[in-house]
């Protein structure tokens, strides 16, 4: 309570009626408020002086502004000595984005009086009930970027109702009739995905954000020095909202108050973001209270960056500055600044800013993780529920796999979260992954209305579409198995006419939606719980089209670690590299590419630890949906059919529980020969090596698996419910055969085979990104991974 200007108000239920208190000016109590919160600061600083004499003091001392002060002065008069100290941090730096504001340069009332810009009017809202921590960052803020008006949002219904209108008015969205309150917007056509390469990260140390520091070859995050970023910040946010209204979001990532939540207090100046916002994360007025008078948030600043008056030629009426983008992160401060782009996450700053880039920092802090992963409950025919994680890079199927429908009878898959995961350790010794958001912004044209029915229902309700097409007849569209009625005619995300003969999708490829996660009917019943569930497997997908396996188990928490490390993907559309053709291979370290936020090296140490510290971690699995044969032939039909994976990775998990079916490492020899005779990346003849396990009859007599007809039709005979069916190889266990019954025989021989010489060269693919990256600091633990593999591979 320190810096509290409420002498009571210790916690945050006693800060609101303080505050509601103090709100009451015209009974006389505010003046009463005042003089308390003054004497207080007296008192605090042992001054003897009466009120006026100070008062006086205080008047000369604003005169001296500009001077040299004495030095005690301040203990003298109890003029606030952080004015001085800023006037010293101000010698060395003029940046008027960072100015902080004092407590006597501005006033609350039903506006903000602020010294310097005058009264700026609160549309909705009583600013006189938030915290002093709070007005002070509106204050500071409006007096930066000079709104026309403030409009403090409560996230309920009726003020996405206005702001709809607003952005209606506008004509940025398009009501799509066919549906109950869904909407569709288009953007610039330049603003219509995340940019990496105006992502930057800033803190007073290089090291602590790229290994090596200044001398460093490293491709993975982009560090900005903390005095450029000032003048950058200087050069858009001066007067950027000037003739429009800054809208205050007050949210938490994970429930209002949760124990492992999360704060934050964006201000924006796009309807559009406020209402996503309210979708994506828990906006209410009740993260007031609990951010208290004490609590701590993070700051969120976004500008769309288009003052008025504007001469700007629009497209599709949609406002952005994307010549001038910046996403600028201030891990010290938990501060976030975002210009020019209006676009999911650039400016949807509750999700990767802050829940992937802000709170990692934070985790590694604190001991725990903040990734890039889907949370899913996986229920077998059983009945029995185990929790994964799934990481991914961006557009790597995260969501569409949370989405599908198992094909294989008996399965169930539940949501728990599409995108983040928060995972930490709990008393228990295992890991707990909890989801912090309330929304999910999927990749629309992922959606197929055969393999998502449950989610493409899901979007007739409630939900808000970006760079889709929309038909004449009020529905969005994007091909990917959607019909068309002869009478329906299509405009596509640029709105301009589309017809079925433009090879062309009429969808942006990252054209997404944003859902409520309660809206989804397979939501897990814990998606909202503060904790989160334990882990039985984490699972990693690489995204490439080369000879990567189906599956691997790794041998170890370390030996997974440092195959996430390795991940490597071809460029998707949400991550906005227009430079790299979709077919080059980008390392994308646990899927989190463009969303770490420091020191890859600090970052591996700090994986490698979490696991150590767990008494029973997860297992780590790597995936690959995406493989190809030689002649460019997807080879896994992904999707619902990936439960036959997920089966296959869940009684591994069982049995090395100590559950029936123990796993039967193969000895060294047929190590040797499994992996010598698999084909070479470019070779498309299947493994014979996986041969001997096809023509296996389904044993009837296992329990759990008993024939069905579509087994009998199988066109492979297999042992689907064999768990202790794994190959030993240098790196873990791949399947010797999964459930593939109905799938073609040829294709899963080739995408489950294992290419020795593949591995042997993506290991040392893997030592030189290493050394690249990390050079001398790379953690020992991922070294002696590292260098285990080689000798296996040798
Ligand atoms: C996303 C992404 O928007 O990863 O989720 O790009
Ligand atoms: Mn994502």
């Amino acid at each position: 309570m320190g810096s509290s200007r409420f002498p009571s108000s210790s916690s945050p239920s006693s800060s609101k009626s303080s505050a509601s208190t103090a709100s009451t000016s015209s009974n006389g109590n505010y003046s009463t408020l005042r003089k308390a919160i003054d004497d207080e600061k007296s008192r605090s600083r042992g001054s003897s002086l009466s009120k006026m004499k100070q008062e006086k003091h205080q008047k000369e001392h604003h005169e001296r502004k500009g001077k040299k002060c004495h030095e005690n002065c301040c203990e003298k008069c109890g003029y606030p000595c952080k004015t001085e100290k800023k006037d010293d941090k101000k010698g060395g730096s003029k940046c008027k984005s960072l100015a902080e504001i004092d407590r006597y340069e501005y006033r609350v009332k039903t506006e903000f009086e602020i010294s310097g810009v005058g009264s700026i009017p609160v549309l909705k809202g009583d600013p006189k009930w938030l915290a002093e921590k709070v007005q002070c960052f509106i204050a500071e803020k409006a007096r930066l970027m000079t709104p026309a008006a403030i409009y403090i949002c409560n996230g309920s219904i009726f003020e996405a109702d206005e702001l709809l209108g607003v952005l209606k008015k506008q004509g940025v969205v398009e009501t799509l009739t066919a549906y109950r309150n869904v909407h569709l917007v288009r953007t610039d056509p330049e603003d219509m995905a995340r940019v990496e390469k105006a992502t930057y990260i800033t803190h007073n140390s290089i090291e602590a954000i790229v290994s090596g520091g200044e001398s460093s070859k490293s491709q993975l995050v982009n560090y900005m020095h903390p005095t450029t970023l000032e003048t950058e910040l200087d050069v858009r946010f001066q007067e950027c909202m000037r003739g429009r209204v800054m809208y205050v979001i007050p949210f938490s990532m994970g429930p209002v108050s949760g124990e492992n939540s999360m704060n934050a207090v964006q201000l924006t100046d796009s309807p559009y973001v406020v209402i996503n916002m309210r979708m994506m994360t828990r906006v209410s007025s009740s993260v007031w209270d609990s951010i208290g008078d004490s609590g701590s948030f993070a700051r969120l600043i976004h500008s769309i960056g288009v003052p008025r008056p504007s001469f700007r030629v629009l497209k599709q009426n949609w406002l952005c500055a994307v010549e001038k983008m910046l996403i600028a992160h201030r891990l010290e401060e938990n501060e976030v600044w975002s210009f020019g782009s209006g676009y999911g996450g650039n400016s949807l700053l509750g999700k990767k800013a802050l829940s992937l880039r802000l709170a990692s920092w934070k985790g590694r802090k604190e001991g725990w993780l903040a990734e890039h992963a889907a949370v899913l409950s996986i229920t077998d025919p059983s009945g029995r529920e185990s929790f994964i994680t799934v990481h991914a890079p961006s557009g790597g199927g995260k969501t569409a796999f949370a989405f599908s429908e198992p094909t294989i009878p008996g399965w169930k898959i539940k949501i728990l979260g599409d995108d983040i995961a928060w995972i930490r350790q709990e008393k228990d010794g295992r890991l707990y992954a909890m989801a912090p958001e309330n929304g999910m912004f999927g990749i629309a044209p992922g959606l197929d209305p055969k393999k998502h029915p449950a989610a493409m229902k899901m979007l007739e309700q409630d939900a808000l579409l970006v760079n889709t097409a929309s038909t004449s007849t009020g529905k969005m569209f994007w091909r990917n198995g959607m019909e068309l009625s002869e009478k329906e005619t299509v405009r596509d995300w640029q709105g301009l006419e589309w017809t079925s003969a433009v090879t062309q999708s009429p969808a942006h490829p990252n054209a997404r939606f944003t859902v409520f996660m309660e809206k989804y009917p397979n939501v897990h019943p814990l998606w909202d719980s503060p904790k989160g569930v334990p882990l039985t497997a984490m699972i990693f997908c690489s995204r490439r089209d080369d000879a990567y396996p189906l599956c691997v188990e790794t041998d170890d928490w370390d030996e997974g670690v440092t195959m996430a490390a390795a991940i490597r993907a071809v460029a998707s559309a949400g991550s906005g590299r227009k430079d790299s053709p979709a077919s080059s291979l980008h390392n994308d370290p646990m899927g989190m590419r463009p969303f770490l936020a420091y020191n890859f090296a600090h970052y591996l140490k700090h994986w490698i630890d979490v696991g150590r510290s767990a008494t029973k971690p997860p297992k780590i699995f790597h995936v690959n949906w995406f493989r190809k044969s030689s002649d460019g032939k997807a080879l896994w039909p992904g999707y619902g059919e990936n439960i036959r994976v997920i089966e296959w990775i869940l009684k591994r998990c069982a049995a090395q529980n100590g559950q029936p079916g123990q796993a039967t490492a193969l000895s060294g020899s047929d190590i040797t020969a499994a992996t010598a005779i698999a084909p070479a990346a470019t070779d498309s003849a299947p493994a014979p090596v996986m041969k001997e396990y096809l023509d296996v009859t389904i044993p009837t007599e296992n329990p759990s698996c008993p024939p069905t007809a579509a087994t009998k039709s199988a066109q492979i005979k297999t042992k689907p419910c064999a768990s202790g069916n794994a190959l030993k190889v240098p790196g873990g266990y791949i399947p010797k055969m999964i459930n593939a019954q109905g799938l073609d025989a040829a294709q899963i021989q080739q995408v489950l085979s294992y290419d020795r010489q593949f591995w042997k060269d993506e290991v040392a693919y893997m030592r030189k990104f290493f050394a690249n990256e990390m050079g001398l600091e790379t953690p020992k633990e991922i070294l002696a991974v590292v260098e285990n593999l080689e000798k296996q591979l040798a």
